[in-house]
């Protein structure tokens, strides 16, 4: 590792992270994750010793393979490198990192690109699921620049829309793990659900929070940290996911009524600190509890009419929209959204 390993480093959504061939890291695992923590500079809370942006949001890894499943074109393994703690985890997903795989697979050549745009079908290798991006490639090439915004972003990008289907139980085996669409947790109802993220969503008025608070007010909560990595611990094991000590999952989300025009208003903890917006699957999965009768976000939100539905789901710096799609029982089929993304360096890493 001595001589450095080559690695993009890129902007996918609202997170940032290092992207990497499967077959330029070690095969062994425990190697493999030596090696990132000493990329990132964890454990240590600046990161001053490497490259991760002291922050869980940017100390993130992307692990890309051609596949060799039917109808997919590349494999992708997340891994969220922690910052604080030498801990490498495979254990959630990650939706805005997955918006430079696309044009990370094109620039790498696992994926020929199309003149105009490329739909490059991803199998996320944490939960087993697939998603299509699509890829702006003028002359088969990816270009980052274009039109496109996201909150949490400035400026704007090239479109990357993503696309998601049957992501139902991706981690925990069913859309709510206990068959409930509300279990009482440490004296909060709280509905425990997996649409492509473990979430254990509730009120924030519960926890004695408004939820519109920004995401440092948030981080300096200590009582208010204290009292929901309590209803996380107890609700891992209900949700399959055994102890979740260790673990990035399940995410918090804290909802409100929408102040914007949106549906909901949402603070995430992912779990130890407050998201500065909200992950997309995060999104996913808590629009999807907007949806379920006698849900805590059901009583907060505002839900559009119609099959298809497009929920504005509000966050500490703007929004992000959710297309879901319904079938006659209500549930939700797919999910999509926006991002975009962008390379910031291609080379070699040292360790
Ligand atoms: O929910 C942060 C992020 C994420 C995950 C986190 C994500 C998702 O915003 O799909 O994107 O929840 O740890 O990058």
């Amino acid at each position: 590792m001595s001589d450095g390993v080559r690695c993009m480093w890129m902007r996918g959504g609202t997170s940032k992270g290092g992207y990497f061939l499967k077959d330029d890291l070690p095969a062994d695992i425990a190697e493999r994750d030596a090696f990132l923590l000493r990329v990132m500079g964890s454990p240590d809370p600046n990161q001053i010793d490497g490259m991760g942006g002291a922050d869980p949001l940017t100390s993130k890894v992307a692990v890309v393979s051609k596949s060799a499943r039917n109808g997919i074109d590349v494999d992708y393994l997340f891994l969220q490198v922690f910052v604080d703690q030498a801990i490498v985890t495979d254990a959630q997903n990650c939706g805005n990192i997955l918006a430079g795989i696309g044009p990370f697979a094109i620039e790498r050549g696992l994926v020929k690109g199309e003149d105009g745009e490329t739909r490059v079908a991803i199998f996320m290798e944490n939960t087993g699921q697939a998603a299509i991006a699509t890829v702006q490639t003028p002359g088969g090439v990816p270009v980052y620049a274009g039109e496109a915004r996201i909150d949490g972003v400035p400026g704007s990008a090239a479109p990357i829309p993503l696309e998601f289907r049957d992501t139902a139980g991706s981690s925990c085996g069913a859309l709510l793990p206990t068959g409930n669409a509300v279990d009482v947790i440490e004296g909060v109802r709280c509905t425990l659900i997996d649409n492509g993220m473990p979430c254990i969503v509730f009120k924030a008025e519960d926890v004695g929070v408004t939820g519109y608070e920004d995401r440092d007010t948030l981080d300096g909560a200590t009582d208010l940290k204290a009292r929901i990595e309590a209803i996380r611990l107890t609700a891992g094991p209900l949700m399959n996911l055994g102890d979740v000590k260790e673990k990035s999952v399940p995410k918090m989300m804290l909802v409100a009524p929408p102040r914007n025009g949106g549906a909901v208003t949402v603070r995430s903890f992912i779990p130890h600190r407050a998201h500065a917006t909200i992950g997309v699957l995060g999104a996913v999965s808590v629009a999807t509890a907007c949806l379920i009768p006698g849900s805590p976000a059901a009583e907060v939100a505002g839900i559009p009419e119609g099959a298809r539905k497009t929920l504005s789901v509000e966050h500490p710096t703007g929004e992000m929209s959710c297309v879901l799609e319904t079938d006659n029982s209500g549930a939700v089929v797919s999910a999509a959204l926006l991002r975009t993304a962008r390379k910031l360096m291609d080379g070699v890493v040292f360790a």
